[in-house]
């Protein structure tokens, strides 16, 4: 058994100048790199995840949803931030491909789980946007799926639709048995 990385949409449209820019959602690139080097050089599986929308996809304001459209397939907002150094062994899984279900955790409609218990994966270092939302709910149930699980401060960052939605977030990863780790600790690790 050993530790797998999954890093949680580090896409265009939550950066600065995308379509739900999240302030500085792009200063998590370079420690998501320095965190998939790291996990490349071991041989140790790596996964991305996606939000992977359908332009009619319900959390879409114009479809009763909450937040203006971001991510639609095949769109540049969708793509992978160009600074993003993504390993040829990486795996990305597609999420939120429903027209008419919202999939805010990597976990939710995708087979991340089996494939993870396939690569013999015990623990999870998880990081990535947002901390508020798709990080936040792969926490949650990567730990109800039964995983050990490693978030990385310095390589998240928060929607913050209310002031302290972030701060909020990482106290339920810490409730719910997920471990803070530096950057520097997992890299030496
Ligand atoms: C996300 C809002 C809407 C996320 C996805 O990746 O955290 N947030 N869709
Ligand atoms: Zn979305």
């Amino acid at each position: 058994m050993g530790t797998t990385l999954a890093i949680v949409d580090v896409q265009v449209d939550f950066c600065p100048g995308g379509a739900l820019p999240v302030v500085d959602g792009d200063k998590v690139v370079e420690p998501c790199n320095a965190l998939m080097a790291h996990f490349e050089a071991e041989g140790r599986p790596i996964f991305l995840t996606r939000d992977w929308h359908p332009a009619n996809h319900i959390s879409f304001e114009e479809n009763g949803g909450v937040w203006p459209p971001h991510c639609v397939q095949d769109t540049p907002g969708a793509e992978y931030h160009p600074d993003l150094v993504i390993p040829a062994s990486a795996v990305s899984i597609s999420k939120g491909t429903e027209p008419d279900k919202e999939a805010y955790s990597g976990f939710s409609g995708t087979n991340l789980a089996q494939q993870l218990r396939q690569g013999d994966t015990d623990r999870l270092i998880i990081a990535g946007l947002t901390t508020d939302y798709c990080v936040l709910t792969t926490v949650l149930d990567a730990i109800e799926e039964g995983f050990k699980v490693v978030v990385v401060p310095e390589a998240i960052r928060a929607v913050n639709v209310k002031p302290g939605d972030g701060d909020r977030a990482i106290e339920k990863m810490r409730r719910a048995g997920a471990e803070l780790a530096k950057l520097a600790t997992v890299l030496a690790s």
